[in-house]
């Protein structure tokens, strides 16, 4: 597994050993489109040389990857992390609190590039009466759209072990909004990794200046943290208005009683997204998030 990647060279995690490979010359990038034909969590096959290094041969074919664009407007995208099996969206209901639309663009976004998400609510030892009556709500509103959902506390060590066994052997990619706890969970949940808490930027821990270069770190029991700034930074990835809806699970599994196949669930007459939001089979709050969405599509296309 590639678990850092600069261009020419990679290293790569071989049986417990950090190999320093180049790519073979002749060898071709897989779609014009992407400038980097090897990145982080890609599986690859090397042979080694007498120096110690490694010539890679062969990259397994991608279960998923996200890009970001080389500029802007370009179609070149660069590939930052591959393979990546579970998207951890950490959130906080007391101060501050993230808001659902937040938490939906992220799903959205995981949706989009194929990846599983689940949702960890982190600080519950700050939680009055209130905020457990809230996090109830949250919790049932995401488990009814499909979606795993912890709650734990980093600082009281609760819910450590259900974040363990979500993450077991997995490659996982953390995101949500700086100050949410994400720093302080990992240390809580992997000790000896050392983050800093509290910190502006993330795993600065190595002196290392703001990465737009992503790297993964090897945890105990086969589990493959991948830093980068997070998924929210590369943007949405581009889809139409008509596409949105099966990028939220409970609105896919519905879909296709709409009576037009190119439904918005906006205004059409006879939906069946807007039938299950009346009959509260989907939530109105993931719906009305949804419609955020759309506009925010809409409102880029014509600028
Ligand atoms: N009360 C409480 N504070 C927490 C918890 N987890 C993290 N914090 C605090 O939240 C702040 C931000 O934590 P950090 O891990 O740096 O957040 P990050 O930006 O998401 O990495 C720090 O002051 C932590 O001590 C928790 O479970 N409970
Ligand atoms: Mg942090
Ligand atoms: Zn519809």
């Amino acid at each position: 597994m590639v678990i850092r990647s600069t261009g020419i060279w990679c290293r790569v995690l071989c049986d417990g050993e950090k190999v320093d490979c180049r790519l073979r010359g002749n060898y071709r990038l897989r779609g014009s489109r992407q400038t980097n034909p090897v990145a982080v969590g890609d599986h690859v096959r090397f042979e080694r040389l007498d120096d110690g290094t490694g010539l890679i041969h062969e990259v397994a074919d991608r279960t998923n990857y996200i890009v970001r664009r080389a500029t802007k407007l370009s179609k070149q995208t660069h590939v930052i992390a591959a393979n990546i099996d579970l998207l951890c969206v950490v959130a906080t209901l007391g101060l501050p609190r993230t808001s659902t639309g937040f938490i939906d663009r992220l799903l959205v976004t995981a949706e989009a590039y194929h990846i599983p998400a689940c949702l960890i609510f982190n600080k519950v030892d700050l939680y009055d009466e209130e905020l457990w009556e809230l996090q109830r709500e949250m919790s049932d509103l995401y488990r009814q759209a499909g979606y795993p959902v912890l709650e734990v506390s980093a600082l009281a060590g609760k819910g450590l072990e259900s974040v363990r066994e979500t993450i077991a052997g997995k490659t996982v990619l953390f995101s949500g909004h700086s100050g949410v706890g994400k720093s302080a969970l990992l240390n809580a949940v992997c000790p000896g990794l050392d983050l800093r808490v509290g910190a502006l930027s993330e795993w600065s821990l190595k002196g290392r200046h703001t990465t737009t270069y992503a790297e993964i770190h090897p945890l105990p029991n086969g589990t493959h943290l991948i830093d980068t700034p997070g998924i929210k930074e590369f943007g949405m990835v581009d889809f139409t208005p008509q596409e949105l809806s099966h990028f939220f699970p409970e609105m896919r599994a519905v879909l296709q009683g709409c009576h037009f196949a190119n439904c918005t669930h906006r205004h059409e007459p006879r939906c069946a997204v807007r039938e299950a939001v009346d009959e509260g089979r989907i939530s109105p709050e993931r719906y009305r998030n949804y419609l955020n969405i759309i506009d925010g599509i809409e409102a880029d296309s014509v600028r």
